[in-house]
């Protein structure tokens, strides 16, 4: 029998042991509607180009892991073009509804459409599952868990957008289905620096009360 090898990880609260044939990388809503101009983000009133500074690092983790022959994992939000999936709460906030209407990308959220699909330098390969996600969580009435379990995955290292929406979403479902969660600081972004800052503290505060945090150079060290 050969036994798993374990990998360290430098990371807070304390390192993390990772098994690399247990792990998945999973990029979190790495879309256009989230970090270009024109899409979901902006209309909500942000400042895309700050998500744009995860691309880079992701990309450099991403080839790391394909090289390695990891587990890759996409999600994607987004809704039926018939927004039977999309719930009133979701649709229309303050009396305002972007989700399904037409944007520069085509319509807003809606699958299948160019704004949610995922940016160029981080396009899914073969092979790579691709979630589509109708919610904030990548567990919520997908199929995720169970590719998990099939695979013998234990360890989840998480890059995406948006680090206090999609992502802590994400990493809480994870963490309550028994995962563990590597979320990479330079991987992940917010549109408000701040929310950066603290989701980050979040993760790792209280021993790693629902993760570890690293970055990019730390997990390539580790897994390379
Ligand atoms: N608005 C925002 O920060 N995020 C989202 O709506 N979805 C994700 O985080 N993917």
């Amino acid at each position: 029998m050969t036994r798993s090898r374990h990998l360290a990880v430098a990371a807070d609260p304390y390192p993390f042991e990772l098994s690399p044939e247990r792990c998945a990388l999973l990029l979190i809503d790495l879309q256009r509607d989230f970090l270009e101009p024109g899409g979901f983000g902006e209309m909500l009133g942000n400042d895309t180009s700050l998500l744009l500074a995860a691309v880079e690092p992701t990309r450099r983790v991403l080839a790391k892991a394909r090289e390695k022959g990891m587990l890759v994992i996409h999600t994607r939000e987004g809704h039926r073009p018939d927004l039977s999936d999309c719930p009133p709460a979701k649709l229309t906030r303050g009396g305002k509804t972007f989700i399904g209407t037409e944007g520069a990308m085509g319509r807003i959220l809606v699958r299948g459409q160019p704004g949610h699909d995922i940016v160029h330098q981080l396009y899914p390969i073969e092979g790579e599952p691709v979630i589509d996600k109708p919610g904030k969580g990548s567990f919520h009435a997908t199929d995720l868990h169970q590719i998990l379990l099939d695979r013998g995955i234990k360890t989840l290292i998480v890059c995406g957008v948006t680090l206090e929406v999609c992502v802590h979403t994400t990493v809480r479902e994870a963490n309550d289905r028994g995962y563990e969660c590597v979320v990479l600081s330079d991987c992940v972004a917010s549109y408000f620096p701040e929310f950066q800052r603290v989701g980050l503290e979040m993760i790792k505060a209280q021993g790693g009360i629902f993760g570890w945090v690293s970055d990019a150079d730390k997990c390539i060290a580790a897994i390379a």
